[in-house]
């Protein structure tokens, strides 16, 4: 938008964390390839830009970095909403994230939204096989090229190991359940020390995704969008209000006109 380029804009930071093999990178794919697809194949840098509405939106990815342990403080610090992410077919991915990332969230914003995110849904639930969103049939076939060749995906793109029971439809033990998450984001948000009644609901931000099919991809990046801006727009407000109310409240209180406005 034309408008928005003229405008000084903040610089929202959305940050996914979690193990490697989890399907982070998979999931911004998933999310970024229907709005920018000429970008696609430059994945692999640390984070991609999302208009939305007048604003920019940053999302970043670990790019690698956290097989090494290795994510400092640097990469949360300013982040407005934290993507916690697990595979639910593998329990250990969500005590990593309790044991190893969480604390990485100390240099994120204080009033930060955090999602839990249990990717790979399509290995353990049927409905999660279906693209839901209306974009994700064929474009399927560009991350998992050596799929079949019907375009009705109900197998998974291989995980590695690629797995034999999801490639033949069959559905894998979910190892992490819903109220699992949600009772890690209790934790998170005492971890945080915020109070459960004032926070956002675990029901909200607890999600269940498949960058394969698609499921729920789109609702996830969307609803903390929509979530962040809110926020975003009050400090802006703020920003620009306090300067101008300070020269007001300067120039009432003195009575004086400033030099350089003398002639
Ligand atoms: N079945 C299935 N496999 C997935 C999904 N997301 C990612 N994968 C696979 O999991 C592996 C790791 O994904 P990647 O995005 O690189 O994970 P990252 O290390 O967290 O960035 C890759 O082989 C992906 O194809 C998913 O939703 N379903
Ligand atoms: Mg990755």
């Amino acid at each position: 938008m034309p408008e928005s380029s003229k405008m000084k804009k903040p610089d929202v930071k959305v940050v996914l964390l979690g193990d490697m093999n989890v399907g982070k990178t998979s999931l911004l794919h998933r999310y970024t390839e229907k709005k920018f697809k000429d970008t696609i194949s430059t994945v692999g840098g640390a984070f991609f830009l999302k208009q939305w509405g007048p604003y920019n939106i940053s999302i970043w990815d670990t790019a690698g970095r956290e097989q090494f342990h290795g994510l400092g403080s640097m990469y949360c610090r300013g982040a407005a909403a934290v993507i916690l992410t697990y595979d639910v077919t593998n329990w250990q991915s969500l005590a990593e994230l309790e044991e190893r990332f969480l604390s990485l969230t100390d240099t994120a914003n204080l009033d930060c939204i955090y999602a839990v995110v249990g990717n790979k849904a399509d290995l353990t639930d049927p409905k999660a096989q279906r693209p839901q969103e209306t974009d994700v049939v064929s474009e399927d076939r560009t991350e998992c090229e050596e799929d079949q060749t019907e375009p009705q995906v109900t197998s998974a793109c291989p995980t590695p190991p690629a797995s034999p029971a999801s490639l033949s439809g069959l559905m894998l033990h979910q190892q992490v359940t819903h109220e699992d998450a949600v009772a890690f984001y209790g934790r998170i948000l005492r971890y945080k020390g915020l109070d459960e009644n004032n926070s956002l609901p675990a029901e909200k931000m607890c999600f269940e995704t498949s960058a394969k099919t698609g499921y729920n991809v789109n609702t996830l990046f969307e609803t903390l969008f929509d979530l962040v801006l809110p926020s975003i727009l009050r400090k802006r407000n703020e920003n620009q209000e306090s300067p101008t109310v300070d020269l007001e409240e300067c120039r009432g209180a003195t009575g004086k006109r400033s030099r350089s406005a003398c002639c």
